[in-house]
Order: C-alpha cells, then sequence, then structure tokens
C-alpha cells in the first residue's frame, strides 16, 4: 500500500481492472433474480453537469447494493440524441447538428467512465442513429394500422422561437418548456398519437404504482383530469339546432342564468359571419394567448337557449374562458355557484340566480361570493330540497329519461402531437401522393433515414428544401411523391428506449426474449420534472407496445426515485446564473470517489442538495481518514485474513461488536429504503469505533472483521478506494462479488429496546424487548404486557414500528 492516498492512480488502476474483467457486463440467467436499474439518459448538450452525477450516483449506488446482494444486475446508459439544442448549436458553431451531437457523447462518455459507475457500456444506445430509430419508425406504422396515429389540422401551441409546435405538456403556463417564449396558437396540420385511447388505464393503473412517489402520482391524475358528469341539450330559439353542454354539477341547473361558449364553437363561427362585433371578438382571441390569467371577456350573440329543466329563456354568450377542445366546447353558467361565472356575470351585468344553500353557512345566500360547495337546493322545483348528492342522481335520471342528454366521462388529456418542424429528429414514415394520399412507408423500407452531415444556415428545417430527401415514389402507385418533412417529438425517443436497452444489438425485431427477462425496469431515477412528460408517454407507449405483443406487464417501471436538485446558494445551479460547478474539475481535483461520497451524504436522495466546497472537503477528509486507518491496521487484517481458523469473539469484545452490528442493522434498514445519507453516517460511525482500537494482535479478528464490513458498506458509494484496500488488505476475492454484509442476530440479541404499546392508537404501556425480535416475538411479548386489558376484545391486527411501537387494533 502507498502511504498516502492517490485516488487518481486508484481510479485509474480500478477503473482498468473492471474493464479488463468485464465486470459490469451482463447476461440474462434464469437463476438468478433480475434487478433492473436505470437512471434517465441524458441529453448530450456537450457538458457533464451536477445533476447528471447526482442522477447516475444514486443509481449507482443502488445498482452496486442490489448486486451484492446476490441479484443479476442490469444498468445500461444510452443517450437521448435528438432534439433542438444541436440545431441551434450547428447554427452558431457551422458544425452539423450529428457532428456535433456525436462530438458531445464521446465527452460526456469520456466524463462519466471517469465517475467508475458499474454500467454495461455493450448496451449503449443513441436515438440519433437509424439502427435505434428504424423500430420507432415501425412502432409507429403499427400504431398508424390500428388508428392510434392520425393526421388531422389543429390548433396548436406554436413556439415562436424554436419554430415549431409543442405538446400541451411541454408549454408551461403559456410559455414554451424550453425556449420560454410566449406559445401563440396557430392552425396545422400534424401528427397524433391516440394517448386518450389509454386514459382510464393510464390512470386506474397508478393506484397499482405502489413503489412510484404519490406527488408524482398525483400529477398524472390532475394531468389525466377524469370528471364525471352529464352532456346536456339546451334548444335554441327559434332554430331546430340546440347546444350540447357539459356539466359536473347537473345539481346547479335552476341557477343557470346564460350558455357559454367557446370561440371556436361552430354556432360561434356561423354567427360571425353576418355579426361584426362577434367577428371582431372572435378576432380578438384568436390572436390572444390562452391561459388562465387572461382577462374574462364575451360577446353577446343575441340568441336564446331554452333551459330544459325550469323552462327558462337564458341568453347564450360567446366566451374567451370556454375551451373548445373540453367536454362539446359549450357550459351552462351558473354564477351564484362558480367563480370563474361569477366573475364574468358581475363585468357583463348578468343575473346571479343562488339555487344551492351551504349546509353550514346560514340560510339566504349572498350575492357577494359564490357559493362553491355542494349542499341543499332551493328554487329548483320538485328538486328543491334535495341534497347536491341526490339532486345529481335524480336530473341526471331525468335527463336520460326524457332523452336530453346522458352521462358522460370526460378527461382533461388530449392526444399527443407528435410531428415537429423541425429538421434534427427521427423522420415520420409516411409519404405523400398526389393519386393515393397519405401512405404508409412498408416495413421492408425501413428506416426512412435522416441526412445527416448537413449544415445549417437558417432556423427553417432543411428537410423542406432538400430534394434527395424529400423526393420519392409512392410505393403503391409508384407516382412521384413527396416524404413527410415533420419529426417526431424527442419524447417519442424515450417513451420506449428502457427496453431496447435489453437486445441493443437485435437487427430484425425491436424486441426479443431478452426484453421479456429484463423488463419491467425495477429501479428508474430521474429528474421530478418529467412527472408528466415523459413519465406518461413511457407508460402509454408501454401499453401499446403490450397490445402488439411486443412486451410484457402492464407499467414499464415498477419503482421509481425523483432525485431533487443540485442548488448553490439556494439556487438552481445554471449557466445564466453563473452558479456551474463542473464535475470535471472536481474530479481533477478530488477523484470521483470523493464527489460520489458528497453527492450521497450531502442530502437524501428526494430532497434537493445544497452544494457546499466544506462539504466536498469533509468529503475528501473521509476518504484520507479511511486510507491511513487501513494502513494503519493492515497488518492486523493481513493476519487475520491469512489466519487458518477465526478465533472465537473475545467475550470483553462483545459489546463493540454489538455496536458495529447495531450501526450495520440501521445502514441496512435505509439502504433498502434508499436513503442514503445515513448509510454514510453509519459507516463514518463504525470507523470512529474501530479507530478506538490499538493495532495489538489481540485486535486483529475484531479489526478484520469491522473493515470487512465497513468496506463493503461503502462500497456501492466509493467503489475504487474500497475495491483497493480490499485486495491490499488481502480479504478473499473482488469487492463486487462480495456478499452484502448483515448484522450478525446474537450480537444485537444483547441489545434490548422499549417498545410503546398503543390499542387503537392510544398509548397504554411500555415492553422491552431483545432488537432482534421477530414480529412474533415482538407481539406475544406486548400481547402479555396488556393482557388485562384486552379482556375480551377481538385482536384483529397489529402494526409494528421497528425500535419504536407496536399498535394493537381491537374492536
Ligand atoms: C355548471 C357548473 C356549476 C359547473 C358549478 C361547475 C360549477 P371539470 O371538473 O374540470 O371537468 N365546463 C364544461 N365545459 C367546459 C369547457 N369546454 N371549457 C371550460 N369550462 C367548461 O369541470 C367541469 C365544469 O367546467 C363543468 O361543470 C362546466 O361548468 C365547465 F357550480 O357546469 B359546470
Ligand atoms: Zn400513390
Amino acid at each position: 500500500m502507498k502511504k498516502s492516498y492517490d485516488p487518481s492512480a486508484i481510479e485509474q488502476s480500478v477503473q482498468h481492472y473492471w474493464h479488463k474483467n468485464h465486470s459490469f457486463l451482463r447476461h440474462e440467467d434464469e437463476t438468478k433474480e433480475k434487478f433492473y436499474c436505470i437512471s434517465m439518459l441524458p441529453y448530450p448538450s456537450g457538458k457533464i453537469h451536477m445533476g447528471h452525477v447526482r442522477n447516475y450516483t444514486i443509481g449507482d449506488v443502488i445498482a452496486r447494493y442490489q448486486s451484492m446482494k446476490g441479484k443479476n444486475v442490469l444498468q445500461p446508459l444510452g443517450w437521448d440524441a435528438f432534439g433542438l439544442p444541436a440545431e441551434n448549436a450547428a447554427l452558431q458553431n457551422k458544425l452539423s447538428p450529428s457532428e456535433w451531437t456525436y462530438h458531445n457523447i464521446e465527452q460526456m462518455r469520456s466524463t462519466i467512465k471517469q465517475l467508475g459507475f458499474a454500467i454495461d457500456w455493450s448496451r449503449e444506445l443513441t436515438t440519433c442513429s437509424p439502427k435505434y430509430y428504424k423500430f420507432e419508425q415501425q412502432l409507429f406504422l403499427k400504431m398508424y394500422k390500428k388508428g392510434l396515429a392520425y393526421k388531422k389540422t389543429a390548433a396548436v401551441n406554436w413556439d415562436p422561437v424554436d419554430q415549431t409546435v409543442l405538446a400541451n405538456e411541454q408549454v408551461i403556463n403559456g410559455k414554451g418548456w424550453r425556449s420560454g417564449a410566449s406559445i401563440e396558437r396557430r392552425e396545422i396540420s400534424q401528427w397524433f398519437l391516440k394517448i386518450t385511447a389509454y386514459a382510464e388505464e393510464l390512470l386506474s393503473e397508478l393506484d397499482n404504482l405502489k413503489g412510484w412517489p404519490e406527488e408524482v402520482k398525483t400529477m398524472q391524475r390532475n394531468w389525466i383530469g377524469k370528471s364525471e358528469g352529464l352532456e346536456i341539450a339546451f334548444s335554441i330559439m327559434g332554430s331546430e339546432e340546440k347546444i350540447t353542454i357539459f356539466t359536473t354539477r347537473p345539481d346547479t341547473i335552476f341557477g343557470v342564468t346564460f350558455l357559454a361558449i367557446a370561440p371556436e364553437h361552430p354556432l360561434a363561427i356561423s354567427l360571425a359571419k353576418t355579426n361584426k362585433s362577434l367577428e371582431h371578438f372572435l378576432e380578438q382571441c384568436r390572436k390572444m394567448e390562452k391561459n388562465s390569467a387572461l382577462d374574462k371577456d364575451g360577446c353577446d350573440t343575441g340568441l336564446f337557449a331554452i333551459n330544459p329543466l325550469s323552462g327558462e329563456k337564458i341568453p347564450i354568450w360567446v366566451t374567451n374562458f370556454v375551451l373548445m377542445e373540453y367536454g362539446s366546447g359549450a357550459m351552462m353558467s351558473v354564477p351564484a355557484h362558480d367563480v370563474r361565472d361569477f366573475e364574468f356575470a358581475k363585468i357583463k351585468g348578468l343575473p346571479i340566480k343562488p339555487v344551492i344553500k351551504s349546509t353550514n353557512a346560514k340560510a339566504g345566500v349572498a350575492t357577494q361570493e359564490p357559493t362553491v360547495t355542494p349542499g341543499i337546493l332551493f328554487n329548483s322545483g320538485k328538486y328543491s330540497d334535495l341534497t347536491s348528492q341526490e339532486a345529481r342522481e335524480a336530473i341526471a335520471n331525468y335527463v336520460v329519461e326524457h332523452n336530453i342528454g346522458y352521462r358522460k366521462i370526460n378527461y382533461k388529456l388530449r392526444d399527443w402531437g407528435v410531428s415537429r418542424q423541425r429538421y434534427w429528429g427521427a423522420p415520420i414514415p409516411i409519404i405523400n401522393c398526389p393519386r393515393c394520399g397519405e401512405v404508409a412507408v412498408p416495413e421492408n423500407m425501413l428506416p426512412v433515414t435522416l441526412p445527416e452531415n448537413i449544415k445549417l444556415d437558417n432556423p427553417q428545417s432543411p428537410l423542406v428544401t432538400l430534394e434527395n430527401f424529400l423526393k420519392t415514389q409512392c410505393p403503391t402507385c409508384r407516382s412521384a411523391a413527396m416524404r413527410e418533412t415533420d419529426t417526431f417529438d424527442t419524447f417519442m425517443e424515450s417513451s420506449w428506449y428502457y427496453a431496447r436497452y435489453c437486445c441493443v444489438d437485435q437487427k430484425n425485431n425491436i424486441f426479443d426474449k431478452r426484453t421479456d427477462y429484463w423488463m419491467p425496469v425495477d429501479q428508474y431515477i430521474g429528474g421530478i420534472e418529467h412527472a408528466i412528460l415523459h413519465l406518461l408517454y413511457a407508460r402509454f407507449i408501454y401499453k401499446v407496445m403490450r397490445d402488439e405483443d411486443l412486451v410484457k406487464g402492464n407499467e414499464p417501471f415498477k419503482n421509481l426515485l425523483t432525485q431533487g436538485m443540485v442548488l448553490k446558494d439556494g439556487a438552481k445551479m445554471s449557466k445564466s446564473k453563473n452558479n456551474v460547478i463542473a464535475p470535471q474539475e472536481l474530479l481533477s481535483k478530488y477523484g470521483a470517489d470523493t464527489i460520489r461520497l458528497f453527492i450521497i451524504f450531502a442530502a437524501p436522495p428526494e430532497q434537493s442538495l445544497e452544494w457546499s466546497d466544506s462539504g466536498i472537503e469533509g468529503s475528501h477528509r473521509f476518504l484520507k481518514k479511511l486510507y491511513a486507518a487501513s494502513l494503519l491496521y493492515a497488518d492486523n487484517i493481513i493476519a487475520a485474513n491469512g489466519a487458518k481458523n477465526s478465533t472465537a469473539v473475545d467475550p470483553s469484545q462483545r459489546s463493540l461488536y454489538a455496536e458495529i452490528h447495531s450501526l450495520l442493522n440501521q445502514a441496512n434498514a435505509d439502504i433498502e429504503r434508499i436513503h442514503l445519507n445515513t448509510v454514510v453516517s453509519a459507516a463514518m460511525k463504525i470507523l470512529n469505533l474501530l479507530q478506538t482500537l490499538d493495532n495489538g494482535t489481540q485486535n486483529n479478528q475484531i479489526i478484520a472483521s469491522g473493515f470487512s464490513i465497513l468496506l463493503r458498506l461503502l462500497h456501492p458509494i466509493v467503489p475504487h478506494i474500497t475495491h483497493y484496500l480490499w485486495q491490499e488488505l488481502h480479504f478473499p476475492g473482488d469487492i463486487i462479488n462480495a456478499p452484502w454484509p448483515l448484522a450478525n442476530a446474537s450480537f444485537l440479541a444483547k441489545e434490548k429496546v422499549n417498545l410503546v404499546i398503543q390499542i387503537n392508537g392510544k398509548t397504554k404501556g411500555q415492553v422491552e424487548i431483545p432488537t432482534n425480535s421477530d414480529e412474533e416475538t415482538i407481539k406475544n411479548l406486548a400481547l402479555a404486557k396488556v393482557k388485562n386489558l384486552l379482556a375480551a376484545k377481538k385482536i384483529i391486527r397489529t402494526i409494528i414500528v421497528p425500535r419504536r411501537l407496536i399498535n394493537i387494533v381491537v374492536n
């Protein structure tokens, strides 16, 4: 062993060792339990940032830990390589997007390799390669044949800076998710994927995703936005036509004082032909962005509708807050019970007619503010005095029986617009023939290859003018035809890549039986910013692939961890704030293990991590201390490891063993829950305990046993130094194959702990139990203690919170 810790020498030689031994090359092995661990694939922007380092470090700790627990662990990595930044960079640097992208990948791969992740590099994939997107095009064509992909002209979100259409998910508070530009509405013909066909399953399956954060599931539920209500037809006075509205509050129907329709509603458009002020209003609406901050405005059509329940005559308005894309593009407005309708009625001087008494307010409803909660009906004909709940049912039944309407479930979720008017993306495999119209490219003609090495001189997609690409023959009638020039949204590539790693070299089919072996992903790790976009698309595409018999199971990601951000002085690290810490510099200064240790120790994975130079220094000091201690005790450990038979535990050392094993026990419970920072604290405490021992031979056994635990416990976090010390101290074999250390129950047996006993949640006493007791023992000890209190009561179940309490539920 060298006299002092030299991270760069150690890390290079250990990485070389892993490389030479193919340590992370994985094969499918039916005899072993598999564990598939993926960190979200990076966009090759050029440099690795701290967010990446955190993401992959957390993933790597989980992967290495599961592997030491004996599982067959696969951890691959790839590149989300299509996307607009490559085009922008190409415009600036006179490099083609392909050159720029491949160059960045080289650079980033080399930094990632220096961080020592246990990645199976043989499975690396790059989404801009035709070998990859060929199968994406194939999948799209399968969806096309099923009617799950279609082209339509629709009002879309147009990002004027990025010169492309964005999906609803990519518009955040009226701004483009990438450019931050104010989004405009435009009518454009483009491709959609029918994610709405899966709305119900995408919603209901969330309940089965036990390993997902509640927060992410709630965001998805809200995004899918299921609401159950009624569609009701209102007749228009002096016309045969009717207006269908969607409501979730039929109980308020006697309080309707006007109908509101969307500016894009067919009735509004046809009336505008002969109504100048309406025409002007619609014009205004087209110019404005749609978001909730919009000032409410509207235009009276002069027409009236008849309330089918009350018979009342009510005006029909066109308003800017009704969305054409939701429900039927028309609603019944109840200003007394809806905030939006109330504000609008106030502005326009429309009547406000209360019909619901709040059950907790005194009768007589004020018109100062709307009562939005359900209550008791009044002024509602034969429905008066019913509760909102009862009235909803009764009115729904009436409406259905009298053919005025029907029950309807609506979802907020819209179909996914996947066309991008951009060059650097996977071509959509469609040909437009003057005779046959839209024709799918036959499977045997895939991939439709994107021309590479294209220099750009303006933001417009070169595909629109590139004859080599554009001009083709119709596969059906052989006429001269043109290719589709839109490319896929890059979220297409990331919605299925995780299943492709499994069989990345498979040339003929998208997947093979290796995909069945590895899927689903056991642990997926990435940023919370993907809670809706990527994670919803990936779930959708997985279900589509399942229905095509390409994959098994219903969901792609069993457990999801959304790691927190990396902050500097409380702010997100970003170029614009000039507070970026470059991993490459830290690597040269401290080595990978120090960075990894700091990242894991500084905060629990889900929380944000505050960057601190002193924290990095502290981590480095700990590793130096570990190294120095190993050096000091090297002879003791080597002697113990060389001894034929391990000697019995010295009784005077039992309590020290007990302390070490109880720390190990805590660390094991924490690492299992992925509370990684406290695993490091446990390791630090173990090292402190060991350092109280002198290096006399009488301590050989306990020192060796302590270091064996310590190095293995730290290995997933700081794999290089622990690999090196494991070898230098003559521990057997390779540490990556060493079994995960488990606490020895016989050492813990001495230790006792007091548990609080509760009956139905109320504290009734305490009981002392040995810490290693199993649930049955704890239960029996506790029941014996409170026998008298239980008497004839029936025990329904017992809940044990380890080391804290036992709650006995009785009736
Ligand atoms: C009458 C009413 C009374 C309503 C009341 C609400 C409260 P969720 O739950 O989000 O589905 N609505 C219907 N179609 C709309 C559209 N195209 N654009 C904007 N708003 C629309 O919301 C359903 C409610 O949103 C519906 O129920 C309707 O107003 C409105 F005290 O009907 B309600
Ligand atoms: Zn044709």
